[in-house]
């Protein structure tokens, strides 16, 4: 029995979705349950990550990404992400301007996440929003995420293709992250090409590239102008080639296995951290061994060993919670 609104997400009804995204993010326990349920209906949306350093032109490109698979007739959601801001909803406000002309297409959907209301499992109300937006119809589904290597959030273990987005500047962040680099990205973009310095900084890709053990698929390194639409187009190339490359050559056959362990692993742990933050201002067993915990007179290694083994504690803890 499907929830009555995850019931009109399936059905393609945006409201609906806006309405579910917000419970994923106030961490609503019964999500889980209708994740549970949904989870079969989900499509074959493509999942982008978009990641790089602050103003490296994310968003630029991708509002230009998003006319171009608009013009294949493909619907796209866009999630853009924001750890450092408590702020969640619409789009960011400069997101908002930069794809401005995206704002009243009815299949594109644009929503930023901020850290408030996911507390902390940012990745998870990613991976969550995502396939929402899969089961209501998007075929392609972009992720837009500040950083690199040094968020939260593992971009590769949501996306099926990532692109890093470099500017002419990068060249510490390059030298800094080095190896690391080839094991988040599947393309390489240096974007702002049109100042000084992109030649260099893609020769350090090059030979970055050329020194590591990856060599099922050779990352591509593609210069643009996103303010210009230069350089897009061959994006969306590659990345097209780098789907075809999921599909057909079946990569690391555990890969796909462990990343389900994963994410069972982050569902249960989510989903136990939610009833515990829950049940500590209550009454009971459990009430008692956080008013310890706070106190200092137990630490928290004691008292999380306290409850997972303690009978009674585990009852209270999962009363009732359908999940
Ligand atoms: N010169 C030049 N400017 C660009 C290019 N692409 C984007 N910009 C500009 O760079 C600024 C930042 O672009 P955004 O697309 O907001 O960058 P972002 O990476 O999404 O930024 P954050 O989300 O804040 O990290 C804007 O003023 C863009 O107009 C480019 O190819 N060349
Ligand atoms: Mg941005």
């Amino acid at each position: 029995m499907l929830d009555e609104l995850a019931e009109k997400v399936v059905q393609g009804d945006r409201r609906a979705l806006a309405r579910l995204i917000t419970r994923v993010e106030s961490r609503d326990v019964k999500i889980a349950q209708v994740m549970a349920e949904i989870y079969e209906k989900k499509g074959n949306a493509d999942i982008i990550g978009i990641t790089g350093p602050p103003g490296a032109g994310k968003s630029t490109m991708t509002d230009r990404l998003t006319t171009i698979y608009r013009g294949r007739g493909r619907k796209v959601g866009i999630v853009a992400i924001d750890p450092s801001s408590p702020f969640s909803g619409g789009a960011l406000l400069g997101d908002r301007i930069r794809m401005n002309r995206h704002a009243t297409d009815p299949d594109v959907f644009i929503r930023s996440l901020g850290s408030r209301g996911s507390r902390g499992g940012l990745s998870r109300a990613t991976r969550e929003v995502t396939a929402l937006m899969d089961v209501c119809g998007f075929d392609v589904i972009i992720v837009e995420t500040v950083g690199v290597g040094q968020t939260e959030l593992d971009i590769m273990d949501l996306a099926h293709s990532v692109v890093v987005v470099f500017v002419p500047e990068s060249g510490d962040v390059v030298q800094t992250m080095k190896a690391g680099l080839t094991e988040i990205a599947d393309l390489f973009v240096v974007n702002k090409s049109d100042r000084p310095g992109a030649d260099l900084l893609e020769r350090e890709l090059q030979g970055m590239i050329e020194m590591s053990v990856r060599c099922d698929w050779a990352i591509p390194v593609v210069r643009t102008v996103a303010v210009k639409d230069e350089g897009m187009t061959t994006v969306v190339e590659h990345l097209d080639a780098h789907r075809k490359y999921l599909t057909t050559c079946k990569k690391d056959p555990d890969a796909l296995g462990r990343m389900r362990l994963v994410q069972f692993g982050e569902v249960v742990s989510g989903l136990i951290q939610d009833l515990v933050e829950d049940s500590t201002g209550a009454e009971g067993l459990l009430g008692k061994l956080a008013g310890q915990v706070y106190n200092g007179t137990l630490n928290p290694y004691a008292a999380a060993q306290k409850m997972l083994t303690d009978p009674e504690m585990l009852r209270e803890l999962f009363k009732g919670d359908g999940c």
